[in-house]
Parts: structure tokens; C-alpha cells; sequence
């Protein structure tokens, strides 16, 4: 049986729990202890599963107790918390999609629930339009008006994932369909092989033998029909199977044979834009493309359909990379077999936006540089904030020196990775940095970020970082549109002004890794490359395990078509080091 493993999985669902508990008015101690253990077990260093053959060292986890050791090894041991399955059986699934709305939590849904017996998201919409929201206790108007906008952001988001909460999603559902004997290959196609910033809904295609007879057929599609995680089944066919998991996510999964699973591939990996040209290429060289095979157009005789490369060869192109396919020009480069050299994760030499424990991360400087050495990079950069960002204990200009020399001392102690002294500065709201130019100058790289007044209006916001860029000391802007993936929308400024300055100053734009953040965005890149201006990729990095996120970035840059020449950390370590002086 599938069972959530990982901390972050058990944590959600004692967090679920914990919320369900609160709807039903149970006692604040008791929601209290499922919130402290979700909150330890997510911080913890060592995975769950790993411990819970040794009960003390599980007990040992602050908030974890011996009612909680039972649940945890029931969670582990079930893949599912009876507690939570019954909260759920007497109210409905659709209360942990309620929970996700901003604003709306445990309380309100409880005091809607008991006035109307309501726990969906269209059913609260409909009370708050009827005006039967602001007669609950201690709502008002303005109570329903928020509410209502914030049921329309969620309409506007969701659908959409994350992309590595959709890869996570993914792994889980692979792993559990690869239990079936006669499976050779599970692959994910869709957006989340085009690697796109979000991703509506999982394409899983899967063959083997037992995607060959009728009966294989329908023994697999039985076998993922009992994944446990499914809410509801929204399909199920002859070779395909569509259902939703318990995140909300929707999944379908195709059964093919081993020899149309190249032309699947192709097919559902998409985008539908890049299959659109492609069939017509196809049509006028006399072929059919389909998700079965690429056939002769007279006669329907098969010409290719194993794998997607015979199939791109076949049409006379080269082999294009999923993160390309959008029909942005790549077919016309393909068949003139002038497909760039995209960069891939080898050629980054360094990652050079992370904090530490002085400021909000969670790591020391030495931690953070073995991470980075154990991943082969050459060079990193520590770039705490600084003191306008008061939540996360910023650097003024003193801490800010001695954290210098902290990092200069931690790079001459730490042989074979190179650490540069950097920080994070804010853009104040008119466009100043928040540490004096004279700290600033001792910086090997000065990362300028706007984490504050995200509201001015565009050309305040515009003027604002032309006065960043103008900055000497300025290397690079970080997370130049400020947007939280699902969350907070870029704010407005004139792009075209900010890359004009940007190139003429040499001052570089951080692509920013981190999933929820890929600020610069695809369409972003591409324009930073046409005004000429460098990129930067960087995790921003809070603990050692968020190194590993640098890959999503990548995946945009792919997107954006971009080589080593665009990106400068791909640079050995003396260049790059100049490249952050203005120098590329
Ligand atoms: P998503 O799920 O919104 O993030 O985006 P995709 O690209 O994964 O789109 P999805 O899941 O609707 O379909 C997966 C792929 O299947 C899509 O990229 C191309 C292919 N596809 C779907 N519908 C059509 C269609 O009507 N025509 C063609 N040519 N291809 C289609
Ligand atoms: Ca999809
Ligand atoms: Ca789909
Ligand atoms: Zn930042």
C-alpha cells in the first residue's frame, strides 16, 4: 500500500488534522499538539520513517509525545490518519479545499458550517453573494467583500501547482504504479515536461507488457484506481484513467504499447501550439501524426512511433527539447539544424544567493559551504539581508562588516569551493539601498532586491529600481518582479526601461530558482536576452536543502532558450567575480 513517507507529507496531514479539529470545536490544546508536531516533524532533520523503528529518538522531537508517536506510526504503517479519515467522513473533503482560500480559517468555516451546513468552495461563494455572510457573528460587509475576493484569486490560481509540488505529486504516483508487474516505464509528459513555472494538471503515460492485451490493460487501470491518495475518479477507459489526489491535483494516467510510446510522448508532452505545427509539417510531407504513430498519409502504414527521436527524424528535424516545444520558432531552427546549445545544470559553477543564521536562514556560513562543495560548484556567495527587513533580523552597515570578515575568514578555513562576501540590500522605496555605498563597496557582489511597498504606482516602481541599477555598487537585481507564484501578482514597472539600464550599466537579473518565486519568468529571460543583459541563477537559498532547487531555474532558462554565453555563472571564478563589477 502507498503510504506518505517523506516529513513534509506527514506534516501536511497533521496540519489538515489539526484544522478539521479546530471546525469541529474540539479543544484548543488538542489542535494545539497536532500544529507543534506538524510544525517539528517539518523542521526535522531526519526523516520520519527513518526513526520510527526507534520510538525514543521520535519522542525526542520537541511536541512530539506518546499519543502523537502512536498516530505517526499508525500514519506510516495506514498511509492515513483514522482521526483525519473520520473528520473528513463527517464533514467532507471539500473542507481542506475551503481551508486553502486567504482569510477563510478554521473559525469561519466552522461558525458557515454550523449556521448552513455549507463546506464547499461554490456553496460559500453563494452565501456571500446572497449577503448571508455578513449576518454571521462578528462579520460585516467588509468581512463578505474580502471574502469574495479572495474566492476569486483562489478560482484564478487554482488548477495550477507548484511545479515541484506537481513533481513530488508525480514521484508518489509513479512509484506506486511501477508495483505492477509488467510496467516497464512510467514518464511524465505535459507542462511538467516542458518544465513551466506551474502546471495544471499531471500527463503520466505508462507501458510494458501489460499495456499490450485488453485484460493487462485492465488489471493496471484497476491496480491505480486503488491508489490511496484518490478523492474521486473523474474517468476510467479501455487505457486511460483520470482522477484527482488529495491536494486537488488531477492526474491522468494512459496505458500505451511499447510501440506507439514515443508518439504518446510527443504527443502529450505538447504543447498543444508545437503538436498543432507539427502535424501540419507532418501533413504536407505526407504523413499523419497522431498520438499512436507518425503513418503514412496513403495506406496508414506506420513510419515511426517507438520513440519520439525517430519520429523528430523522420520530419526532418532535430531532436527538440520538451522545454522548447511552444512553437516559438523552434521547428524552424530544428529542421535548419540550429537548435541552441541549452544550458544544463553542469555548466553551473556557483550559487550566489544565500542566507545563513545571522539573518532568516537556517544554516551557518560552514554549512552552507560544504552543501555547495558537495554539489561541485567552485564558487558561492553568502548574501544575508539587510536591516529593512527587520522581520529577519537584516544587517545594518556594522553587522554588515563584521559579518564580512566572518565570511572571509570561513573562505580562507574552507579549502576547494570559493566564498564571496556579498548581501541582499533592500531597494528602499525611493530607490536607495538600505546600506551606506562605503559597506557596500567592500562587497564582492551586491544583490539589490525590492521586499517592501510592493503597491507604487508603475512609474514611481520604475524609477524606483533605474536608481537601483544606477547604484555603482549594484551587481545584480534579485527576483526583479517580485511575484509569489499563486500568491502575489509582479509589480507593475516598464521592463523595457529597467533592461535598457540594466545592459548599458552591466548590472545582471537574478533568475531566481526557488519554485515558488522563477522571478525572472521565461518570457522575461527571453527579453533580458534580447536587451543584451546577463542572467544569474540563484536558489536563495534559507537551508543547505534548497540547493538541489537550482534545477527549476534551469528548466526556465531552457525555456528561455538560453546558453552559457547568457548566464554568468556558468563563468570560471575570476571572471565571474569581474562579471559582478560591471565587468561582462
Ligand atoms: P497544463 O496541464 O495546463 O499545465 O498544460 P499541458 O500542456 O500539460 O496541457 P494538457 O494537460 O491539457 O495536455 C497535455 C498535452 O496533450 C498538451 O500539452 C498537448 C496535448 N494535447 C491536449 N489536448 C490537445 C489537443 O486538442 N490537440 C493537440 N494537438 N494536442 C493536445
Ligand atoms: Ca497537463
Ligand atoms: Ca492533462
Ligand atoms: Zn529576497
Amino acid at each position: 500500500m502507498f503510504k506518505p513517507t517523506d516529513n513534509k507529507a506527514i506534516a501536511n496531514i497533521l496540519y489538515e488534522t489539526a484544522d478539521l479539529l479546530e471546525i469541529d470545536g474540539q479543544d484548543s490544546f488538542r489542535i494545539r499538539s497536532y500544529r507543534n508536531a506538524a510544525q517539528a516533524i517539518e523542521n526535522h532533520s531526519q526523516q520520519i520513517k527513518d526513526l520510527i523503528s526507534d520510538p525514543k529518538q521520535v519522542l525526542a522531537i520537541p511536541g512530539v509525545g506518546k499519543g502523537m508517536l502512536r498516530n505517526l506510526q499508525d500514519l506510516l504503517r495506514d498511509g492515513k490518519l483514522a482521526l483525519q479519515s473520520e473528520l473528513l467522513e463527517k464533514y467532507h473533503p471539500s473542507m481542506l479545499q475551503l481551508l486553502k482560500i486567504q482569510g477563510l480559517g478554521p473559525k469561519t468555516i466552522a461558525l458557515i458550517w454550523s449556521a448552513h451546513k455549507v463546506c464547499d468552495v461554490d456553496g460559500v461563494e453563494k452565501l456571500a453573494l446572497e449577503g448571508k455572510i455578513r449576518e454571521l457573528p462578528r462579520m460585516g460587509e467588509k468581512h463578505e467583500a474580502k471574502l469574495l475576493k479572495s474566492i476569486a484569486d483562489y478560482r484564478r490560481i487554482s488548477g495550477r501547482f507548484l511545479i515541484d509540488a506537481a513533481e513530488i505529486e508525480c514521484e508518489k504516483v509513479t512509484e506506486y504504479i511501477a508495483r505492477f508487474s509488467g510496467i516497464e516505464k512510467i514518464t511524465p509528459a505535459g507542462s511538467l515536461r516542458r518544465g513551466r513555472d506551474t502546471v495544471g494538471d499531471l500527463d503520466i503515460l505508462v507501458t510494458g507488457s501489460a499495456c499490450t492485451t485488453e485484460e493487462g490493460r485492465q488489471q493496471a487501470i484497476s491496480h491505480v484506481a486503488k491508489y490511496p491518495p484518490i478523492m474521486d475518479v473523474i474517468a476510467s477507459g479501455d487505457n486511460k484513467i483520470s482522477f484527482h489526489v488529495r491536494s486537488g491535483m488531477q492526474v491522468d494516467v494512459r496505458l500505451l504499447p511499447p510501440d506507439s510510446f514515443g508518439a504518446a510522448m510527443q504527443y502529450f508532452t505538447g504543447s498543444k501550439a508545437h503538436n498543432v505545427a507539427l502535424r501540419q509539417r507532418a501533413l504536407k510531407m505526407k504523413y499523419t501524426l497522431n498520438e499512436y504513430s507518425l503513418a503514412e498519409l496513403e495506406g496508414g502504414k506506420p513510419v515511426a512511433g517507438k520513440t519520439e527521436e525517430e519520429i523528430y527524424a523522420k520530419l526532418n528535424l532535430d531532436y527538440i527539447p520538451p522545454e522548447m516545444r511552444e512553437n516559438l520558432g523552434e521547428i524552424d531552427l530544428a529542421q535548419n539544424h540550429s537548435l541552441p546549445r541549452l544550458l544544463t545544470q553542469a555548466d553551473i559553477k556557483g550559487d550566489v544567493h544565500m542566507h545563513t543564521v545571522e539573518t532568516d536562514g537556517r544554516n551557518t556560513i560552514a554549512e552552507m559551504a560544504e552543501a555547495a562543495k558537495a554539489r561541485g560548484y567552485k564558487y558561492m556567495a553568502i548574501t544575508d539581508h539587510s536591516k529593512n527587513l527587520a522581520f529577519a533580523n537584516g544587517l545594518d552597515d556594522s553587522r554588515a562588516i563584521a559579518h564580512i570578515q566572518r565570511i572571509r575568514e570561513a573562505d580562507k578555513q574552507i579549502e576547494g569551493i570559493n566564498i564571496f562576501a556579498g548581501i541582499e540590500v533592500d531597494i528602499l522605496a525611493d530607490g536607495d539601498l538600505d546600506l551606506s555605498n562605503d559597506v557596500l563597496a567592500q562587497m564582492d557582489i551586491v544583490i539589490a532586491s525590492v521586499h517592501s511597498v510592493f503597491n507604487q504606482e508603475p512609474a514611481k516602481m520604475t524609477e524606483r529600481l533605474l536608481k537601483a541599477i544606477e547604484n555603482p555598487n549594484t551587481s545584480l537585481i534579485g527576483h526583479p518582479t517580485g511575484r509569489i507564484q499563486l500568491r502575489r501578482d509582479a509589480y507593475a514597472f516598464d521592463m523595457h526601461a529597467v533592461l535598457t539600464a540594466a545592459a548599458k550599466h552591466k548590472v545582471a537579473m537574478e533568475l531566481n530558482a526557488y519554485p515558488d518565486r522563477l522571478d525572472l519568468n521565461d518570457v522575461n529571460l527571453r527579453q533580458a536576452k534580447q536587451h543584451g543583459v546577463k542572467i544569474v541563477i540563484n536558489t536563495d537559498a534559507h537551508h543547505t536543502s534548497h540547493m538541489e532547487k537550482i534545477r527549476y531555474g534551469i528548466l526556465q532558462a531552457r525555456r528561455a532558450w538560453l546558453t552559457n554565453d547568457d548566464v554568468l555563472n556558468t563563468l570560471p571564478v575570476e571572471k565571474f567575480a569581474e562579471a559582478m563589477k560591471h565587468a561582462w
